[in-house]
């Protein structure tokens, strides 16, 4: 077939952060630069001889023209089969399904998540494994090692392949065949919601707003929520996923979805309102009045996800990145099931959902999942929290009140100080690094250090170690200070600063975060010497 070996040399910088690999969508087109890193998937993975791989991203600027490269690619290198979301589009979430549902060997999903699109904005690429979740450590490893070392690539020599047009057709001797984005994926939900329950809930005159941010979670909510739940016409907001994002930042936070907190916290607010992010994992869900931190609503869909079918059973366990806030923990203990406490990212999740130790996961981030499919998935945990409200009939503020008055509150922050010089940073976290063994026990704005150390995980299940997963700091009083780097950003270093304040007595619950994260913060700052180092006093953005 026609078909070519390019002659290549390695590429600098293709190392994979938090959540495959993502540069400034410039870099991504310089000649070479996408094929390199493809062919290195392929060599990482031991080849795609043979194999049927899922393939989609969330519609930003260059994911056409990077399938097209990529499909040829497939075709070359000997694979039998690529499933294409119609147009290029598959949320996260829908990739992971399709890859399980199908029984394929592995999926590419090109996005860059929360990280704005278009030429001049990110472009990133992530392998998925046959689990359907994010490539492991030990893979991610083996694909990086090979773009130090990659000399040539293959890729057909013909045109590309209509990814428009819904059939099955071929490419040189692979198979393509291009489904429609949505149907597999709300067919799944379908099974896991009560979906009766839901429509009750909006013909009952429930009010919702979905902020889709102009990214992938479009069209899966306008057929689910406006199609099959029966919400009312104009509930979905920015459906139509546009490259660049509408010009926006497709990160469902308050600060970059702050349009739907405006309307929230107005006189007509509806009842509930979410958002999500560029390629459909992340959440946001916000009450009347009531913006729900991701670490909360972890812990609240923890202790009500038996009220969906799905789980009616209850769950085998939950997971929380280290990061995260510890109110999940104190549900999992109050409901007698395992928690477990896993470096950031999606990838460290894995095993446990393979091996059935948990059931849910969730990151501080506005991640939150299950063991339906191996990624975090938005529109999942909105129809979790729909299912919920259907059968309690209760305000999201007041299933919020009911968390904290049984469990405490957990006050939590993130601050994030952006376009840090590297430099600068490391040497911030180097210095605190080598301050941590001789903490425990001082006394700091008001606070005593109970211990701290860097984080490091052991993986229950197949025993792998990962070190260097964030410097944490907890005080006496349930306080705690969580450092790390950011691995998913694309100009100098995003420091994060993760403060958590526990809370129980009754007359503490309804304080502004702000204030009952006072101290944790001062502490922070004092102890990393972060505005000294770095010579930063605000952070960029607090979440
Ligand atoms: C961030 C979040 C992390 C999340 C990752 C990918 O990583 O903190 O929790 O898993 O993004 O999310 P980092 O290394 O920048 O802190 V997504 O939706 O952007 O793929
Ligand atoms: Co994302």
């Amino acid at each position: 077939m026609p078909m070519q070996t390019v002659r290549t040399d390695p590429i600098d910088g293709q190392k994979p952060g938090t959540s495959g690999l993502r540069k400034k969508t410039a870099v991504f087109k310089r000649p070479r630069y996408l094929e390199n890193y493809v062919q290195a998937i392929f060599d990482g993975i031991g080849g795609v001889q043979g194999k049927v791989l899922v393939v989609g991203g969330d519609g930003r600027f260059f994911n056409d023209d990077a399938i097209q490269i990529i499909l040829r690619m497939a075709a070359a290198n000997g694979a039998a089969k690529c499933i294409v979301g119609k147009g290029g589009i598959l949320s996260t979430p829908a990739v992971s399904h399709l890859i399980r549902l199908r029984s394929a060997d592995g999926g590419l999903i090109l996005s860059a998540s929360h990280n704005p699109g278009g030429p001049d904005a990110d472009f990133g690429l992530k392998y998925n494994g046959p689990n359907g979740g994010p490539a492991t450590e030990a893979v991610t490893d083996k694909i990086f090692a090979r773009t130090t070392t990659i000399e040539m690539y293959q890729i057909t020599a013909s045109g590309g392949v209509d990814i428009n047009t819904l059939g099955t057709r071929s490419h040189e001797d692979m198979e393509v065949e291009i489904v429609d984005p949505v149907e597999d994926y709300a067919a799944l939900m379908e099974t896991i919601f009560d979906f009766d329950k839901i429509r009750a809930l909006f013909a009952g005159g429930f009010t919702m707003r979905f902020d889709a941010m102009h990214a992938v979670t479009g069209p899966y909510a306008h057929e689910i929520l406006e199609g099959k739940l029966g919400a009312a016409k104009g509930t979905v907001v920015n459906g139509v996923p546009s490259p660049d994002f509408g010009g926006g930042h497709p990160d469902p936070n308050p600060i970059w979805a702050k349009e739907l907190m405006d309307v929230m916290y107005g006189a007509d607010a509806p009842d509930f309102g979410a958002a999500s992010d560029g390629d459909g994992d992340r959440n946001m869900v916000v009450g009347r009045g009531a913006y729900v931190t991701p670490s909360d609503s972890l812990a609240v869909l923890c202790a009500k996800a038996h009220l969906a079918p799905g789980y009616k059973g209850g769950l085998a366990g939950v997971a929380r990145s280290m990061p995260t806030s510890r109110a999940v923990d104190r549900v999992a203990e109050s409901l007698g099931i395992g928690c477990y406490e896993t470096p950031t990212g999606w990838k460290f999740f894995g095993n446990l959902l393979d091996a059935g130790k948990v059931t849910l996961c969730g990151e501080e981030s506005a991640g939150t999942g299950s063991d339906h499919v191996r990624e975090k998935d938005g529109l999942w945990a909105v129809l979790l929290w729909l299912n919920i409200l259907a059968e309690t009939k209760q305000s999201v503020a007041d299933l919020m009140a009911d968390l904290w008055k049984s469990h405490g509150r957990c006050y939590y922050s993130r601050h994030d100080y952006e376009d840090v010089d590297s430099g600068k940073a490391n040497s911030m976290v180097e210095a605190l690094r080598a301050k941590l063994p001789s903490l425990a026990g001082t006394a700091i704005a008001g606070l005593t250090v109970e211990t701290a150390d860097e984080f490091a995980y052991d993986d229950p299940v197949d025993g792998s170690h990962s070190a260097g997963q964030g410097l944490r700091i907890v005080f006496k009083d349930g306080a705690r200070a969580v450092f790390r780097l950011s691995g998913t950003g694309t100009e100098g270093a995003t420091i994060r600063i993760y403060l958590e304040q526990l809370e129980t007595a009754d007359d503490k619950l309804q304080m502004e975060p702000e204030v009952a994260l006072a101290r944790v913060r001062d502490a922070a700052m004092a102890l990393s010497d972060l505005t000294a180092m770095t010579g930063r006093v605000e952070p960029d953005v607090i979440t």
